[in-house]
């Protein structure tokens, strides 16, 4: 294990990850505008991470579920924050992605302002992943999210996607060097965990880590 790794989950906490996601999850609502945000019950967990990273993606392996979240080659596709309910003990909340150059100085506004007024009061929000495509590492729209997140004081756990697409040695090293942009950021944790929404690599380790989030 090198420093980057988180600590690995044990065989009672990868079981009830499982069993959290072997629940009923179900989309809760879509929320543009603060009067759409369904009232606080549950422990939320945002997905945070430019557009096409994968956090739809994510969210339906999680879950094993297909087309739970919407999924989609064009950038963007994800326009409002989905909240989905686990087994009615834990929020998951899909946000719109930044960062992609096709979005207009526009669009870019009005995600600052949609993330914006979701961040400003959410007190039941636990935790924010970070995505970051395993392959292209943390941009300068990652760095500025990181800032908006240490702002709102929201404790944040990256999560490198798309880990199908390297080999092990690169991962490795993708891992290592996220760990270290990371550790200047004093509301990241160190731990980075690389994923596959394709092969289901890092899933049921990142269901333990959720389900110790959970109600
Ligand atoms: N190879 C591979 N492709 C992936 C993986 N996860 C997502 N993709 C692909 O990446 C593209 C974007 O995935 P989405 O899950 O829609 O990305 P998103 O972050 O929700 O995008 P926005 O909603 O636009 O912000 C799709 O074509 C997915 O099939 C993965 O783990 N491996
Ligand atoms: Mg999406």
């Amino acid at each position: 294990m090198n420093a980057a790794s988180p600590p690995i989950p044990g065989p009672a906490e990868l079981e009830r990850g499982r069993r959290l996601f072997a629940a009923e999850s179900r989309f809760v609502a879509a929320a543009d505008r603060r009067e759409a945000l369904p009232p606080e019950r549950l422990p939320e967990v945002a997905l945070f991470g430019r557009s096409n990273v994968g956090k739809s993606s994510l969210l339906n392996a999680l879950t094993g579920r297909k087309n739970l979240a919407h999924v989609s080659r064009t950038p963007g596709r994800t326009r409002a924050l989905n909240f989905f309910s686990i087994g009615d003990r834990l929020m998951l909340v899909d946000l719109p992605g930044y960062g992609f150059a096709a979005v207009s100085h526009g669009e870019a506004r009005r995600w600052g302002q949609t993330v914006g007024f979701y961040l400003e009061r959410r007190t039941e929000l636990k935790r924010a992943l970070l995505l970051v495509d395993a392959r292209h590492g943390l941009k300068d729209s990652d760095r500025l999210a990181l800032d908006l997140l240490a702002h709102h004081a929201v404790s944040v756990m990256a999560v490198l996607t798309k880990a199908d697409k390297l080999a092990a040695p690169e991962r490795a090293g993708r891992m290592a060097a996220m760990a270290e942009a990371l550790a200047r950021h004093p509301s990241a944790f160190p731990a980075v965990i690389a994923i596959s929404a394709e092969t289901g690599l890092g899933i049921p380790e990142l269901r333990a880590t959720l389900a110790a989030l959970a109600s």
